[in-house]
């Protein structure tokens, strides 16, 4: 499948906007173009919307109790990776993501410390959660109800987008068939029980985050959107009850104007496909977004230029009309918001609310005819991408088929080959690189105790508990399955009598199993934007071997960020090496017996979710071979000595280019393979062959 091309958008705009009165549309009406509401921001300000979770409830409780005082205006929980794969913190795989990248929650007791002393009935509440979504949705509907606020009185918004996941974010548990019923079973029990809390988060900011261009982020998010719908129409579900409840979210990169016109452009697609639904309700119709600032936009380098990066992606959320919105810390290229950077992030949607007045009014950018074009061009592309789609045979057959991830993934791909070429500038990282770098506050996680108490909980809640009727729920849980039923209120009995979340999802892995999507890797031409000096080398060492180099390349442990992993397959075997890549998730004992299966050259370990030492650690020291073990991924500086310390021999970063990694991989092969290619030598000699 290709992609249509974007009428230019750096300059003159070719396509004239197909009304050319769309700028005089009243703001507040369908299509919404020109923002949801009349008043917009004059009327409420956005909401503001930090994400954050870390270690246990305690501490993520605290850090929420503060911001909420110091003024932010909704809350929006990160749950840890073991919690959204659906395993409970003891379990053997979640040992070292317990608590690392967001809140470990266990069961409803973890959820009602999450929210003590903060009135459900009062604060809204995002949760960014979908494979564990049952689980954790019944967990909050109980925590709130022993906090006395009934379901009809909370208001918020459950993620419950499974398809992005399959597509970019990797947080998924079952396949996608049976994924499809749990999303539709969370749709309709919210509608049903939760008239104020928003049932799904549409989501395209991830398809941005692992290289999709803000168009095509627009385009699959719409096409996602849409099978949404159908789905729910095949269920039988009331579109015209539903649909004023399915919200959006989107990243906001660094293509200013895009990224505006991609917001109102958004608002008028979704408009158009409620009117192909035939759905009347104004409300329905008018697109809610909550907008977050790009991750990848950031450098590791000069990390005070990323409050400047954010400030300007924060505007175009803005100009486009978000309803909610999330600015970044300027510390995300090396670890988790500390609390400065993240008091930096707070505070500068504080100055956008209160001393610019960009928000006082509807729509600035109406009736320039570049941003009017602009919107245009965005609509025709989202619209010739979903006639592709549908000729390929829809969104659902490409999830399966690993086609939509393919195609970011290309994306991706460029982008890194671009900045390379320096097509693509970066400040600091590819140009006007800074020799001194400022001074870094870390945020540093007590994983390791957070495990330990998570533990002693689990454990303390298993003696308490009724045995007997935890099993009856989650027995009655799994028939539920098994009979095609809707899950939620199984799922919330199970809470309400203390199952874990894990023992939740246990029930029902037992009757749809666990699911690994298929991973296709391009290739890409990066030895014409490498030195050619470089790749000659690569040549002669390979010449010299009389054989290919080989590489295993993998993720370990539970985080499924592998933009930059599958990058470095395509630069590899496009210097000519063999690369084995594994599946997501990998183990360390696959990693230990994927190399004792092949004698590897290097071995290619990449880790984003700040458990890095933990996982090399045990790696280096289980590992037979005596090839050369690189790490890359989120790595603090004053980790990287630790991990050269147990054996690895680099660390790459986001401050490295691919020309760096591809010299640093070639002097350490050099080396390794001459002792190597000397000790056969030896052996030969020894036996006197
Ligand atoms: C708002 N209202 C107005 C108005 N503005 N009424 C009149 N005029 C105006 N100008 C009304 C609304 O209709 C609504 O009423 C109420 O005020 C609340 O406003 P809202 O605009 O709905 O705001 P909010 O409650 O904040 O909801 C925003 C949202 C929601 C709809 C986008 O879905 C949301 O908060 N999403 C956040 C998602 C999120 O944080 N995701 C994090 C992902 S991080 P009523 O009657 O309708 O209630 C992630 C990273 C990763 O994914 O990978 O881990
Ligand atoms: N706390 C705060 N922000 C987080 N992010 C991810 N996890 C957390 C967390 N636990 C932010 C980062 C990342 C984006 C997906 O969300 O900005 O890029």
């Amino acid at each position: 499948m290709k992609a249509p091309s974007l009428a230019k958008i750096e300059g003159v705009y070719s396509v004239a906007p197909e009304t050319a009165d769309s700028w005089r549309d009243a703001h507040g009406k369908a299509p919404f173009v020109r923002g949801p509401y009349e008043k917009m921001y004059q009327q409420k300000p956005w909401t503001i919307r930090q994400y954050a979770g870390f270690e246990g409830a305690l501490e993520t409780n605290a850090f929420f109790k503060r911001a909420l005082s110091q003024g932010q205006t909704g809350l929006s929980v990160a749950f840890d990776l073991p919690t959204h794969l659906g395993f409970d913190s003891d379990h053997d795989l979640a040992a070292a993501d317990v608590g690392r990248t967001g809140v470990a929650i266990d069961s409803v007791e973890d959820m009602a410390v999450l929210f003590d002393g903060i009135d459900l009935g009062n604060v809204s509440v995002s949760m960014t959660m979908n494979g564990a979504v049952l689980p954790i949705m019944a967990c909050f509907i109980v925590a709130a109800e022993e906090q006395g606020v009934a379901p009809d009185k909370l208001s918020g918004t459950i993620q419950n987008d499974i398809l992005k996941e399959y597509i970019a974010r990797n947080t998924y548990i079952h396949s996608p068939d049976f994924s499809m019923g749990v999303v539709s079973d969370v749709v309709a029990y919210c509608s049903a029980h939760m008239p104020r809390f928003n049932s799904m988060s549409i989501s395209g900011y991830h398809f941005q985050e692992a290289g999709a261009s803000p168009e095509l982020e627009l385009a699959l998010t719409m096409a996602n959107a849409r099978a949404y719908l159908t789905h729910f129409q095949q269920q039988g579900i009331d579109l015209e009850f539903v649909a004023k409840r399915l919200s959006f979210f989107f990243g906001l990169g660094m293509s200013f104007y895009k990224e505006v016109a991609k917001l109102r452009a958004a608002r008028f697609l979704w408009s158009e496909l409620l009117d192909e639904f035939s759905i009347r309700s104004e409300n329905a119709k008018r697109l809610k977004m909550h907008c977050q600032t790009s991750g990848v936009s950031l450098t590791e380098s000069s990390p005070l230029n990323n409050i400047v990066r954010t400030t300007i992606e924060a505007m175009a959320g803005v100009f486009g009309g978000t309803q909610s919105l999330h600015t970044n810390s300027y510390d995300e290229a090396i670890s988790l918001p500390s609390d400065q950077a993240s008091k930096v992030a707070l505070e500068t949607q504080f100055i956008l609310q209160h001393e610019t007045g960009i928000g006082d009014v509807v729509d600035p950018w109406g009736g320039s005819y570049m941003m009017e074009s602009a919107t245009q061009s965005m609509i025709e592309y989202v619209r010739t991408m979903q006639k592709n789609i549908e000729t390929e045979g829809g969104v659902l057959a490409l999830v399966a088929s690993g086609q939509l991830t393919t195609f970011i993934h290309r994306q991706a791909l460029q982008t890194a080959m671009d900045e390379e070429a320096l097509n693509k500038k970066i400040v600091g990282k590819n140009c006007y690189q800074s020799p001194t770098s400022s001074p870094q506050h870390q945020r540093v996680i007590a994983s390791d105790k957070t495990l330990l108490q998570q533990s002693k909980k689990l454990a303390q809640l298993k003696l308490k508990r009724d045995d007997g009727a935890v099993k009856r729920a989650l027995q009655a849980l799994q028939a539920a399955a098994r009979s095609k039923q809707n899950l939620m209120p199984f799922t919330i009995d199970a809470i309400r009598v203390r199952a874990t979340v894990g023992e939740c999802i246990k029930a029902l892995t037992d009757e749809a199993s666990r699911y690994l999507k298929p991973e296709y890797i391009e290739s890409a031409p990066f030895c014409t934007h490498l030195d050619a000096d470089i790749v000659k080398r690569y040549q002669t060492l390979s010449s010299q071997l009389d054989r290919p180099l080989r590489f295993l390349i993998a993720k370990v442990g539970l985080d499924g960020h592998d933009r930059g992993a599958k990058v470095i397959v395509s630069l590899l075997r496009d210097l000519g090496i063999e690369v084995d890549y594994l599946p997501i998730f990998a183990s360390i004992d696959d990693i230990i017996q994927q190399d004792a299966m092949c004698p590897y050259d290097g071995i290619g370990l990449s880790i984003l979710s700040g458990a890095h030492i933990h996982f090399i650690t045990q790696i280096t020291q289980k590992i037979r071979t005596d090839c050369p073990i690189f790490v890359g991924g989120v790595i603090p500086t004053s980790d990287k000595n630790t991990l050269e310390k147990i054996g690895v021999e680099v660390v790459f970063t986001a401050k490295h280019s691919l020309n760096d990694i591809a010299i640093s991989l070639y002097d350490t092969l050099v080396v390794a393979t001459k002792i190597k290619v000397n000790r056969f030598e030896n052996q030969r000699i020894m036996k006197g062959c």
